[in-house]
């Protein structure tokens, strides 16, 4: 068990395809991050470069963009979640009016809570479906490329390395004060 003082290194993807409250989907993924970052007891200790992505899932929508910080925090795993939550929510997010793999205004996951494996109905860590998604996976192996997946036991890079489709994935660029 750990103690609730311990910090962990936790990795969170970001996406955005709608404009929300903050803006155009880069301003809202800017604003999203300094969100996380004002958190108590969070910390970002690194921004990946934003990627735009082609839409995954069968709903016609706009490209995303994506991001993915890695974040310090002695927040427990469900704290956490429901701070993501409240967050997305202030960003214009509705999750009971919205469709699976559809659009969002803003979409805050948590991939990886250092080496720990939840597995609750509601809530699985590491992400299930992040190392089958290349706007996850890009961003992520530029903030974490060594950190390990609990449950495969492989590290983001050597995931990366083994992806089949790099199709609809593009660097986009850094995300600036400007963006705010
Ligand atoms: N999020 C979804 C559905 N599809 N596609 C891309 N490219 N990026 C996303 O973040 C994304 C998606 C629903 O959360
Ligand atoms: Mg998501
Ligand atoms: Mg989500």
């Amino acid at each position: 068990m750990s103690r609730p003082s311990d910090i962990v290194q936790a990795c969170i993807a970001l996406g955005s395809n709608l404009e929300s409250s903050a803006g155009s989907p880069l301003q809202t993924l800017r604003a999203a991050c300094d969100a996380l970052d004002a958190l108590r007891h969070c910390h970002i200790e690194k921004i990946s470069s934003v990627w735009k992505t082609a839409p995954v899932g069968s709903v016609a929508q706009p490209d995303f963009f994506n991001a993915a910080v890695l974040l310090s925090t002695s927040l427990t795993p469900r704290t956490l979640l429901l701070q993501l939550h409240a967050i997305e929510q202030s960003f214009g997010r509705c999750r009971n009016e919205e469709v699976r793999f559809g659009p969002r205004t803003l979409d805050l996951d948590i991939i990886f809570y250092g080496t720990q494996i939840i597995d609750e109905p509601d809530f699985k860590v590491p992400h299930p479906r992040y190392a089958e998604r290349g706007f996850v996976l890009f961003p992520l192996s530029e903030i974490a490329p060594s950190m390990v997946d609990p449950k495969s036991g492989l590290s983001v890079e050597s995931l990366l390395r083994s992806f089949p489709n790099h199709d609809g994935v593009a660097r986009f660029g850094q995300l600036s004060a400007s963006d705010r």
